[in-house]
């Protein structure tokens, strides 16, 4: 249940003071207390000590954003700046148009008689010898059927021998010849027929065919390329001598005398090449 609240002391006193009338306000106060409680606030009291400084208060909030300032003086120049890197390599430019001809130099001095006649002499004979070699070269790259094959080369002045190390029969050996141009060895004076002794003691050999026969005729020999057998021979003695009625072809020993020996075995050879036809 609830219940009356009693008025507050002072509003208590304004509403009787409000039903006085005017006279009595203020001097019937005293005169007659036991009709009405006044209930005045007292004097107002001494200062009271000054309080301890009180905590900081919280921050503030945030303002809002300034207005944009002037904009400020030009700073002073920097200083150099470290040198970059080395870039990497343009690419090579377009080739310029070839430039103007310059102006004429002035004349040389006249030279000094020299003995140029040889020097151009010896010049043109090394030409030659420039040009043999290129053509025996090519020969060689063309007639060789390998390096191994072929224990080198030999040449005089006219003709140039091939040592072959392919063991062929007379013909084929004499085919073999012909087919790069010149045919098997024909000795026909003391020199040549040395020097192809001597190339076959060099390649350590004991005898190799040579182009020399009785096919056509027996007892009667001549050349592979038909040429007869004049005044030149170097049989050994007693050769050619025919055995078993089957020699009708010739080999050289590494002696330098020949023998004449039948056609259907096998051995080696060696081919010349006239230097003209090289
Ligand atoms: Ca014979
Ligand atoms: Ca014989």
């Amino acid at each position: 249940m609830r219940g009356k609240k009693p008025l507050p002391p002072v509003i208590l006193v304004t509403v009787m003071m409000s039903f006085l009338p005017f006279h009595l306000y203020g001097h019937q106060l005293t005169e007659d207390p036991c009709t009405i409680q006044i209930l005045v606030p007292g004097l107002k009291g001494e200062p009271g000590d000054k309080g301890h400084k009180g905590a900081p208060g919280r921050p503030g909030r945030v303002g809002p954003k300034g207005e944009t300032g002037q904009t400020g003086l030009k700073g002073q120049k920097g200083i150099i700046g470290r040198f970059g890197k080395v870039g990497p390599n343009g690419m090579k430019g377009l080739k310029g148009d070839m430039g103007d001809p310059g102006p004429r130099g002035e004349d040389g001095d006249p030279g000094v008689p020299c003995e140029c006649a040889s020097m151009r002499k010896l010049i043109g004979e090394m030409d030659i010898v420039v040009a043999q070699l290129s053509s025996d070269l090519k020969f060689i790259k063309n007639a060789l059927p390998s390096p191994a094959a072929v224990a080198g080369i030999k040449e005089t002045e006219t003709k140039v021998y091939l040592l072959v190390k392919e063991e062929k029969r007379f013909s084929d050996a004499e085919a073999y010849c012909r087919a790069r141009g010149g045919h098997l060895a024909m000795p026909k004076d003391e020199d040549t027929n040395a020097a192809i002794a001597g190339y076959i003691t060099d390649a350590g050999l004991s005898r190799v065919y040579i182009g020399i026969h009785d096919l056509d005729r027996e007892g009667v020999f001549m050349y592979v390329d038909r040429s007869p057998m004049t005044t030149f021979n170097k049989w050994r003695k007693g050769e050619p001598n025919n055995a078993y009625d089957d020699e009708d072809c010739a080999e050289m020993l590494a002696s330098s005398e020949w023998t004449d020996v039948a056609c259907h075995p096998t051995m080696f050879f060696v081919c010349e090449f006239d230097k003209d036809r090289i």
